[in-house]
């Protein structure tokens, strides 16, 4: 039995599209994104911090976007996706692996302020702060991309789809970033059918439609 933990508009889309890359059967439950939805004793059982996304895989259940990823590389990748250890890309791998929440952390300080602060506390000094770091944690993919057509020079990973889903986010938060490289590659990532099944369940309203004119 392996099932996802996921709500739509949240990380949970990175774990859902790797499955769907990666061709696994699985069960997708979609929680509500709310802290009623997220903080029931019964998902609070499965994953105590009550966040997504969560899988459980037979006796494994494991949380953390990041980790999941590697988990599920290591345990079902043929080398497709993934660098084993001692691969000339592997350090690389990694980095790009946990970059993508460097990118991601500006990203969900954005979502916060549409989606659990009351409207009347949201800050435009936030959003403005937290849009122009994630432009900056975005250039420098963008510089890297300029170099070759995935985040590894070897072609597409799972970094890309990490990195791609904190791209992704951005994208639905602030717009195109106006870099080429990174429009380029989201460009190729959004036309991947098992990107496309996953974005299917990851809507989230623009800031633009929150605070028009803020950004
Ligand atoms: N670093 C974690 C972050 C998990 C996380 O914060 N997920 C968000 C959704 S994007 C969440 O569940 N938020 C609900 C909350 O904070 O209560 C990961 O990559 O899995």
């Amino acid at each position: 039995m392996r099932k996802l933990y996921h709500c739509d508009g949240a990380r949970s889309m990175r774990s859902l599209w790797l499955l769907h890359e990666l061709g696994l059967e699985f069960e997708l439950v979609t929680l509500p994104f709310s802290m009623a939805g997220l903080r029931t004793p019964d998902y609070l059982a499965v994953s105590p911090l009550g966040r997504v996304p969560c899988l459980v895989d037979g006796d494994l259940t494991l949380f953390e976007s990041g980790a999941i990823a590697q988990y599920l590389c290591e345990t079902y990748d043929d080398g497709r996706l993934h660098r084993a250890p001692g691969h000339p890309e592997r350090p690389a791998w990694l980095q790009w692996l946990h970059y993508a929440e460097t990118v991601a952390v500006h990203g969900a300080s954005l979502v916060q302020q549409q989606v659990f602060v009351p409207p009347e506390q949201r800050s435009p000094v936030v959003v403005k702060l937290e849009a122009r770091r994630l432009h900056k944690a975005l250039e420098v993919v963008d510089g890297v991309l300029a170099r070759h057509d995935y985040l590894l020079p070897s072609g597409f990973s799972a970094v890309d789809v990490a990195v791609g889903y904190s791209a992704h986010l951005a994208r639905q938060l602030v717009g195109p970033s106006g870099l080429p490289a990174v429009d380029a590659w989201y460009a190729r990532l959004a036309a991947r059918p098992a990107f496309q099944r996953a974005a299917a369940h990851a809507p989230v309203k623009t800031m633009q439609e929150i605070m028009p004119g803020v950004i």
